[in-house]
């Protein structure tokens, strides 16, 4: 018979078991789902039988909690490579203040605009806004553009958990410093001990983002960032600092990577620290481990790395894509930071490693809930290429099936929609689907003859499966992943290629799907999903922040330059 001691040893074994990597067993009945909670050795598991096998587009906890934040978005002066230049922040900090909130919360912004000639809005990159579009945060679709002067509050659930941010989606303005990390508390499939928080990368530009996004509208050359910064900071001719991530050794540590960018593709790594993956946007995935991942812009992984190596310091290395990928950037061999050791010197770091580049997408990620989708029959949207010349000026536009997007700040869709509206002019980019929980699968085809450029492409209100990418023309008769493909908010179109996504109408609203390369989504470059017209209504509760929003912004008088679709 076994004494007391060892059936407890067992039992703890059984609930803690572990296989190499620190990488969770799944969970193997309901008892034991129920009982399991969230530790450093069960991170699978979170509370009340919820775990990483939880299917979040249908569970949630509702934790009867409200995460409750007051914002000012304004202009200051700020050298965050050091480098003096205006931005436009939130409270008066770079990156804007991380939302922390738990798997089910409820999260509550009230946004004062207190910039003088700007309107804003902030979207929350990947939250799905189930039932809540009013909330989405994107000017002309759902909502007018907060009036200088004016407040909002922006209230939604997380009904998903990991990493993301949130930004402003009026124009370019995020691209001068509009922006900030998204950490919802949840399970995680694999194990660790500390949460090193979020880790936001992003181009950046010592010019003011509306003087660039006006040099990019009139010529069709890229331009060529002056530098990146790795959670804010990074280092130049003219000072700054690396930033430092803390470790404690022997500890594994959870790190949170976005790509918060304008236009670039990162490569991150750190010298001597494989990362185990768990995590891709807010889709949990079966850990796998891997010395460098590439993330397009509006991307998030989490990962572990295991502090195992001698107390030091070492290179977390930053690459961009490179070559024709996402235009140059002056700093590219020297974008870091610096991981450190508890009991190491302050000094930069002597270790060796190197990174690759190009513009790839991450093809290991495979989600932990597995789904099978139903075959269908996509529509096409075709991406083209359009400069022309006017009054002596370029304009470069991007074209969805023939035609830019161009939102009416002044008369968003969502408000139009719900006054009844149903034929909208072109340059809405307008797309109805329905009804209530069909599969809509959109092929995405790239400029084949153009500019050999990728893009990351972002849907609001949804993750989306990838079933399908390659180069050159789509081909009906290629075979699609339809079991268990990926299932993220952004994926990258490859240069001179092609996607296939898919998704369900679950959703009422507007929403946008869109490159999100903050120039070329001003250039036109998104449709818009108007999902479900007639369940809107009875979905989404009150209107009153859209209507009285709205009622503010008409006396401003401001709009959009000629060539800026306002988003
Ligand atoms: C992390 O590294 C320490 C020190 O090398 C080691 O003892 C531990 O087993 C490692 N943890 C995992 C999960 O690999
Ligand atoms: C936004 O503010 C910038 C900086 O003051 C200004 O250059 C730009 O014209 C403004 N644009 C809009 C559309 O509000
Ligand atoms: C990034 O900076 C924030 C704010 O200083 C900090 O809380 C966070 O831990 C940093 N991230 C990492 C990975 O060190
Ligand atoms: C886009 O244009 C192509 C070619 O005319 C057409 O086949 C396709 O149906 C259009 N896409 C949509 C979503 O209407
Ligand atoms: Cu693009």
């Amino acid at each position: 018979m076994l004494g007391l001691q060892s059936f407890y040893a067992i039992l703890a074994l059984g609930l803690a078991s572990l296989s190499e990597a620190g990488v969770p067993r799944q969970l193997q009945n309901l008892e034991e789902r129920q009982t399991c909670t969230n530790t450093p050795t069960t991170r699978q598991c979170w509370s009340g039988g919820l775990s990483t096998s939880t299917d979040t587009q249908t569970t949630w906890p509702n934790t009867g909690k409200t995460v409750t934040l007051n914002w000012v978005i304004s202009s200051k002066t700020l050298a965050p490579d050091g480098f003096s230049r205006p931005m436009m922040v939130v409270n008066g900090q770079y990156p804007g203040p991380a939302i922390r909130a738990n798997w089910g919360d409820k999260i509550s912004v009230t946004v004062t605009n207190s910039l003088t000639t700007n309107g804003t809005g902030i979207h929350w990159h990947g939250l799905r806004q189930l039932n809540t579009n009013q909330q989405d945060g994107t000017p002309g679709l759902t909502e007018c553009p907060i009036a200088p002067g004016q407040s909002r509050t922006y209230t939604f659930q997380a009904t998903e958990y990991g990493t993301s941010w949130y930004h402003s989606h009026y124009s370019v303005q995020y691209g001068d410093g509009v922006s900030g990390p998204i950490i919802i508390n949840g399970p995680t499939t694999s194990n660790w001990d500390i949460d090193t928080g979020a880790l936001p990368l992003t181009d950046w530009f010592h010019t003011p983002i509306f003087t660039l996004n006006a040099r990019e509208l009139h010529s069709t050359g890229p331009l060529t960032a002056d530098n990146a910064l790795v959670n804010g900071s990074m280092t130049s001719s003219s000072g700054g600092a690396y930033s430092v991530i803390n470790v404690t050794p022997n500890k594994l540590h959870l790190l949170r990577i976005i790509n918060t960018g304008i236009n670039q593709y990162f490569h991150v790594s750190a010298d001597g620290h494989p990362f185990t993956v768990v995590a891709a946007d807010f889709t949990p995935i079966t850990p796998y481990t891997t010395n460098s991942l590439v993330l397009t812009v509006g991307q998030r992984y989490d990962v572990i790395f295991n502090a195992s190596q001698a107390v030091g310091n070492y290179w977390l290395r930053v690459g961009t894509g490179g070559g024709t990928c996402d235009g140059p950037n002056s700093n590219a061999a020297n974008i870091r930071a610096i991981i450190r050791y508890t009991g190491a010197p302050v000094a930069n770091p002597t270790s060796t490693g190197s990174n690759p580049s190009g513009c790839g997408e991450e093809t290991a990620p495979a989600p932990v809930v597995t789904k099978t989708v139903p075959a269908g029959t996509a529509k096409q949207f075709a991406v083209s290429f359009s400069p022309t010349t006017s009054t002596g000026q370029i304009f470069v536009q991007w074209l969805i099936n023939g035609s830019a997007i161009k939102v009416d700040w002044s008369h968003p869709t969502l408000q139009q929609s719900l006054a009844g509206t149903t034929s909208f002019p072109t340059s809405e980019n307008l797309y109805a689907i329905g009804p209530a929980n069909v599969w809509t699968y959109w092929v995405i085809q790239n400029v084949i003859a153009g500019p050999p450029l990728p893009h990351p492409i972002h849907l609001h209100g949804h993750r989306f499966f990838l079933l399908g990418s390659g180069t050159g023309t789509f081909n009906p008769a290629t075979t699609l992943k339809y079991n268990n493909p990926i299932f993220r908010d952004t994926v990258t179109l490859p240069a001179g290629g092609w996607i296939v996504v898919a998704f369900q109408a679950d959703n009422p609203g507007a929403w946008l799907f869109h490159c999100h390369v903050a120039f070329h989504i001003s250039e036109g470059f998104g449709v818009q999903f108007l999902e479900r017209a007639g369940d809107i209504r009875s979905s989404i509760g009150s209107t009153s922040a859209l209507d009285s929003g709205c009622t503010t912004w008409a006396t401003t008088g401001i709009s959009p330059p000629a060539g800026d679709s306002g988003l």
